[in-house]
């Protein structure tokens, strides 16, 4: 398990508590009771905003947020050569960049599963915000900027057949572009309204396994909605249920398809008494086997 205290990749400051909260929510203490043995490596040293200036205004903190995740995805890649299973806590979604980058080495092939409100398939160039936290997807399938989309040594990371987003309802225009020309898929909140999570998630299984020799889980707390995790850094309103949410862990728990997981956008400031950090944790539960009975 990593900590990121990353924060850069987004406008409103607290994501950096992030996984000081899930720690909190005793991630470790969840774990040790389903039986794994934990080894916490603590945190990354991510610099502060404040230290530094923004730069580009449609990439901001680029070069601190390049290096933050070329740092990750050396420690990933570590881990991942010590046959275990990596685990990393967020910071914003900008850190999917150095994850993806750590684990794809190890795998010839690899299914994704990105579960989000929002796509993160935007470039500099379709960026509203800037954000580089709205950008880790496109740079994974090898779009963006060079020193994002090169970390690691090699690009793309992932090819767009084997990925699949869960719980979108607020996409840009240029990601529904990127979207339909890359056919990508999206179950997005409509989907999970219409076919419900069961179904999704056995569609879902199919795509990420198929023909791949590894999965990667990068789970953005705001793609369940906001009345169960209010403490995110980019809410919106509409998104899975508590049960939803965790019907999905359990079933990826019993496909035993998993080989990494990260945990990203929680933002203990918006939260109520650490609500989301503790949706997290009971999240991490379900996807590792945890079961009622
Ligand atoms: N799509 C928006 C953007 O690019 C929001 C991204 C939110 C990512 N967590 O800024």
């Amino acid at each position: 398990m990593i900590g990121v205290p990353m924060d850069m990749g987004a406008d409103r400051r607290g994501v950096d508590m992030g996984p000081s909260a899930i720690r909190y929510a005793s991630v470790k203490e969840k774990l040790n009771s389903l039986g794994y043995e934990v080894e916490d490596l603590g945190n990354l040293q991510v610099p502060t905003p404040e230290s530094y200036s923004v730069g580009q205004q449609q990439l901001k903190y680029l070069r601190e947020i390049a290096s933050v995740n070329r740092e990750l995805a050396d420690q990933v890649s570590e881990i991942k050569n010590r046959r275990r299973f990596p685990l990393i806590l967020g910071g914003d979604h900008s850190i999917a960049i150095g994850t993806v980058a750590g684990v794809a080495k190890h795998h010839k092939k690899m299914g994704l599963i990105w579960f989000d409100a929002h796509g993160d398939l935007n470039t500099a160039e379709t960026s509203p915000s800037g954000n580089i936290h709205g950008m880790p997807l496109s740079v994974s399938l090898g779009l963006g900027h060079p020193d994002l989309v090169e970390i690691g040594g090699f690009q793309p990371k992932v090819q767009p057949e084997n990925i699949v987003i869960i719980g979108a309802r607020q996409l840009d225009e240029g990601e529904r572009k990127l979207i339909r020309d890359r056919g990508i898929k999206v179950f997005t909140m409509h989907d999970i309204d219409r076919l419900g999570m069961g179904p999704i998630m056995e569609e879902t299984l199919k795509i990420v396994s198929d023909g791949t020799d590894g999965v990667h889980l990068s789970l953005d707390l705001d793609g369940i909605d906001p009345n169960e995790a209010p403490g995110v850094g980019t809410p919106v309103a509409g998104g899975m249920t508590y049960r939803e949410s965790h019907l999905a862990m359990e079933l990826l728990a019993e496909s035993e398809v998993l080989t990494s997981a990260e945990f990203v956008e929680v933002n203990p400031i918006l939260d109520t008494e650490n609500k989301t950090a503790n949706m997290a944790v009971a999240l991490i539960g379900s996807v590792f086997g945890e079961k009622t009975l």
